[in-house]
């Protein structure tokens, strides 16, 4: 589509402004938005002008000016418990938020608003929890905002029906998602609005920036759904044809989104990209390029703002200011809190915990019972080891919140008397339905929210499914945790398409995320603790299908399995070193065996979480790798990760998709057998002997 391309005719800008400002209109305030926004692009010479240009009436009527602002927040305490959450799910539209945040009192001062996307500001490209003040969570790939406000929406549906009694109201706040057509185009957002419609979550409010275009120009050539109509299928309320830059109008939308509390709401903004702009409004030209010298300076003049980039005269800056309001909402329900402490002193205590993400104060026990049992277990697959520890950990940790992608039989995540989520938003356990990426983006909107830590099971191979939710939560460090069963070619007759081959190893390369292979139940409850006490990321537990045997351990190699690597069977004068891990470990062990009968002793080395194992003192790898004793890995998974740990060793591993078969015939054939096994480590020490000088 050519530039010129643009949607339905707007209502044009009124343009003339008394100089200097008088008062701050909500006209002037608007301006104020949108020049902060054009002014930091420029600055930066890179970020997304068009959409805070077009959503900035509707950004006016959320936040407000005068204290009149829909959206209950404090500046001064971000982390405020009742707070609403705002989300930015069009996130490269960022300079909105940071212009919002900026104006309204948030400690963002104009330096950070100059340094727009410089190296160490606090105002990066898109918006990145834990690095702003205000940002509920980071958003930028399109859609998955929208579905961790519905996690935000559904935690927060979830600690009112436990905590809240009658007359004490302490958990009573919403959710606001931004959006755009690219967020509605992606696939996730079917997932997450459609769980949202059938869970009902009444303070979920979406605005959506109908502006008609997105990066490739006007999307009526790949974008002509009836939006409206496919919210309602959903069960949402819409409200439909609302003008955008009418911010009125916007605000009597939010009211009536406000009364319906029985279902989400969506708001349909019709709007303007790059509004203000005088050449480039309407045109996909203004989504994602600055402006350009010539067009801000004729927008200033059309806008009629006189003032130096970046300059916010007072009485805007005072229209804006929400730092009085703000407090006085958070002081007010600090009142209700306190009201709240004095009736239910236990209930008072443990929100406060569970808001701060603190484990119990007797968890050392809790983590020593559950340790003790499973090292009782004997053999089991480890999915099912796992569903065990998950039921003593539920007793104990009531944060605890599971799920599972249509697969709880398969995965094993629920336990004995666990309720799921009704309409009332009481219970414990999801279903997510067929939705892994949503399951994955919602778990980490629970996270963000607080109060919770999720837990969800699919197939390691549908892990791709929802892969980008994964790497956002390693991204913001957020502690989920993702129960992936079936995790080799010992799915067995299933075939290919469901098992993983590849999955681990590239589960592996995101930065920050923990990835446990246990080989049977102790290392299984090991992987549990290890993620539930890891505060600052996730971890995804890659568990068996098929029955595995029960190792036998010292103390120190039971304290060891949380160092990720360790002797398992240790050896005198071993000639190499079989490092496994998972299903692969009883193989190495039985390997060894018959190693042993030919005069060649090994050790063999159980690796349940390599980075784990990577991030431990050298002197700790070494021991248990000795520098000169040949090196080899087994594990039905590709074998790339392994490479830098073996060396001139050698990897067992897969190079290639699975088969359709029974698993014992799939693991002959593809060598994981202990003689198998045994003849790879016999031409190890073959070779290695060959290349010692004589
Ligand atoms: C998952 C994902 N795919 C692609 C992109 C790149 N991208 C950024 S904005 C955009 C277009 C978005 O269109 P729209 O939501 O209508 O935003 P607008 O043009 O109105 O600002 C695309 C494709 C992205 N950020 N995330």
């Amino acid at each position: 589509m050519p530039d010129d391309v643009k949607g339905p005719a707007m209502p044009v800008l009124a343009t003339a402004r008394p100089h200097p400002l008088a008062s701050a209109t909500p006209e002037t305030c608007a301006t104020a938005l949108r020049m902060l926004a054009v002014d930091a692009v420029e600055a930066a010479r890179s970020g997304h002008p068009g959409m805070p240009l077009g959503m900035a009436e509707i950004a006016l009527a959320l936040w407000g000016t005068g204290g009149n602002g829909v959206l209950r927040h404090n500046p001064a305490n971000p982390g405020w418990p009742d707070r609403d959450r705002f989300v930015l799910s069009n996130g490269h539209g960022s300079m909105l938020l940071y212009a919002l945040l900026h104006l309204t009192g948030y400690d963002l001062p104009i330096e950070e608003l100059k340094r727009f996307r410089q190296f160490g500001s606090r105002t990066p490209g898109h918006p990145e929890v834990g690095v702003t003040p205000g940002v509920e969570t980071t958003t930028g790939p399109l859609g998955q905002g929208l579905a961790n406000a519905v996690g935000m929406a559904l935690a927060e549906k979830l600690l009112a029906a436990e905590f809240n009694r009658p007359g004490h109201t302490i958990v009573d706040h919403r959710t606001f998602v931004s959006l755009g057509d690219g967020c509605l185009m992606e696939g996730v957002s079917h997932e997450a609005c459609s769980l949202a419609g059938t869970l009902g979550l009444g303070k979920l409010v979406a605005l959506w920036d109908d502006n008609g275009i997105s990066i490739d120009g006007h999307v009526e050539g790949w974008f002509r759904d009836d939006t409206p109509a496919r919210f309602e299928a959903y069960g949402w309320h819409v409200v439909r044809g609302v003008d955008g830059h009418d911010a009125q109008a916007v605000r009597a939308a939010l009211d009536a989104a406000l009364a319906t509390t029985d279902r989400p709401s969506l708001i349909c903004c019709r709007t303007e990209i790059g509004r203000g702009a005088p050449t480039k409004a309407g045109t996909h030209s203004v989504h994602g390029a600055a402006l350009g010298a010539a067009e801000v300076a004729a927008m200033r003049d059309a806008l009629g703002w006189p003032y130096a980039p970046f300059h916010v005269p007072d009485e805007v800056y005072q229209a804006f200011d929400a730092r009085e309001q703000g407090a006085g909402l958070e002081a007010a329900w600090r009142t209700r809190f306190e009201a709240y402490r004095q009736a239910f002193p236990p209930l008072a205590a443990e929100f406060e915990r569970r808001m701060a993400g603190d484990l119990p104060t007797d968890w050392p026990r809790i983590a020593a019972a559950i340790r003790g049992a499973a090292a009782e277990a004997g053999a089991v697959a480890t999915r099912k080891a796992s569903q065990e520890v998950i039921g003593r950990l539920a007793a104990q940790l009531p944060e605890l919140f599971g799920g599972s992608a249509d697969l709880t039989g398969s995965n094993l995540t629920d336990w004995p008397g666990v309720r799921r989520v009704n309409d009332e938003g009481a219970g414990r356990y999801l279903s997510y339905g067929v939705r892994e990426f949503a399951m994955a983006a919602v778990m980490n909107g629970m996270a963000l929210h607080g109060g919770f830590i999720p837990f969800g099971g699919t197939f390691l191979t549908f892990s791709d499914y929802m892969r980008n939710a994964l790497r956002m939560a390693a991204l913001m460090r957020l502690r989920v945790i993702h129960v992936l069963t079936h995790d080799s070619i010992g799915v067995g007759e299933d075939g290919p398409t469901h098992q993983p081959v590849e999955h681990a190893a590239s589960l592996r390369l995101i930065p920050g995320l923990a990835v446990w292979r246990p080989c049977d139940a102790e290392e299984t409850a090991a992987a549990w603790i290890a993620a539930v006490e890891e505060h600052a990321g996730p971890s995804a537990l890659l568990l068996s299908r098929q029955g595995l045997p029960g190792q036998e351990r010292t103390v120190e190699q039971r304290t060891a399995i949380a160092r990720g690597g360790y002797i398992l069977a240790p050896q005198e004068g071993a000639q190499a070193v079989i490092v496994a891990t998972g299903s692969e470990v009883s193989l190495a062990l039985a390997a060894r065996e018959r190693l042993a009968g030919a005069g060649i002793p090994v050790a063999v080395v159980s690796m349940p979480c390599l980075e784990r194992f990577l991030a431990q003192p050298r002197a700790y790898r070494d021991a248990v790798l000795p520098p000169g004793v040949p090196r080899l890995v087994v594990e039905a998974g590709h074998p790339d990760p392994w490479w830098k740990l073996v060396g001139d060793g050698d990897v067992v591993g897969m190079t290639t998709f699975g088969e359709s078969a029974p698993a014992d015939a799939l693991f002959e054939h593809f060598g994981f057998t202990p003689d198998a096994i045994a003849e790879r480590v016999k031409a190890l020490t073959a070779k290695v002997r060959a290349s010692k000088p004589s």
